[in-house]
């Protein structure tokens, strides 16, 4: 199809623009020895800027009417998004993080270890997603952390129903009147750019943009500068009275609760993996991951719940 040009200038400097070019398809290998001859297919810099922000905005125009938001793509976001997506793939959903590296604090296994711990029964999520893993009886170790994050990240993303918008911050939460004695009813997210959410103290105000989705699962970490950010909100907002606050590590009793009770917070707001601690005062369980994976399964399972309605 021919592009859209400015003015006939343009179309003169866009000449080559118009045609689909076909080149021949090359190996790898085919280029051993050849490089002499070796060109790039030509481009022209509007065509990249066109490919990047047209598939980006329709997948903005496409998102804004979201079937499930997940908040925070770390090991639970990821998770909860890989059994929701797989399960239904009818299922628009949304991630939106505010890193620009997806993957939260699951590039390492801990301290600045590479190994991943993960307790069985956490075990069947790794061979549902393909990870290799050595069995130690009790727990199984993954050898490298970025291996399962990086191999949960690619299943997801090749997903035709997950769009990922990295740097992309939760910064406020849609309400509407809930019904009966619901109170509210969480009907979606506030978002901008990250970089924009550092300086709203430093510029005039820039308002943000937003998505609709009957379902929101927040799984934002625990307390930090951007951690547990939903169920902060629901304070702020007097949803609920006070958070329970983290409590110290116990891997036994933190792992257990954690998925136990990954759960529907206020209607329309699920809150899944560490975000999960804050509220119920529950304890860390540090460098071991099988909790997030299952929280994750758990999360999405309560969201399935209300689609099948
Ligand atoms: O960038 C955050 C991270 O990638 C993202 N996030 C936080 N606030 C956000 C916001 N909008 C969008 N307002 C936001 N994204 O959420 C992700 C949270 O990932 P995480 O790895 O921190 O949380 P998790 O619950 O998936 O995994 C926790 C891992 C931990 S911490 C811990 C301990 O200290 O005991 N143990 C484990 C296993």
């Amino acid at each position: 199809p021919t592009l859209p040009t400015a003015t006939p200038v343009a179309a003169k400097l866009a000449s080559h623009d118009g045609a689909v070019q076909k080149t021949p398809q090359v190996s790898v290998d085919d280029m051993h020895g050849n490089w002499d001859s070796f060109a790039f297919a030509p481009i022209r810099e509007s065509q990249v800027s066109r490919a990047m922000t047209r598939r980006y905005f329709a997948d903005l125009d496409a998102h804004a009417e979201s079937d499930v938001v997940i908040v925070g793509a770390g090991s639970c976001g990821l998770s909860t998004a890989y059994v929701l997506a797989s399960r239904r793939p009818d299922l628009r959903i949304a991630i939106v993080e505010a890193s620009v590296s997806p993957g939260g604090g699951a590039w390492l296994g801990g301290q600045l270890f590479s190994a991943m711990v993960m307790r069985k029964p956490a075990d069947a999520f790794l061979r549902e997603v393909g990870v290799p893993y050595e069995d130690e009886g009790a727990y199984v170790v993954v050898r490298h952390a970025a291996l399962f994050t990086s191999t949960l990240l690619s299943k997801v993303l090749l997903m035709p129903n997950v769009k990922l918008f990295n740097a992309t911050c939760v910064e406020d939460l849609i309400t509407r009147p809930g019904e009966g004695d619901e109170g509210i009813r969480v009907a979606g997210v506030v978002t901008n750019w990250t970089l924009v959410s550092m300086h709203h103290d430093d510029q005039s105000c820039m308002d943000p943009n937003t998505i609709n989705a009957p379902v929101v699962i927040s799984t934002t970490g625990h307390d930090g500068p951007m951690g547990a950010f939903c169920v902060k909100r629901l304070v702020s907002m007097q949803r609920i009275e006070k958070l329970g606050g983290m409590r110290g590590l116990d891997m036994n009793a933190a792992e257990d609760a954690i998925v136990k009770n990954t759960r529907e917070i206020v209607p329309g707001l699920i809150v899944g993996g560490m975000e999960l601690s804050e509220v119920d005062g529950a304890n860390r369980m540090g460098p071991t991951f099988g909790a997030m994976a299952l929280s994750g399964v758990k999360a999405a399972e309560e969201a399935l719940k209300v689609f099948e309605l």
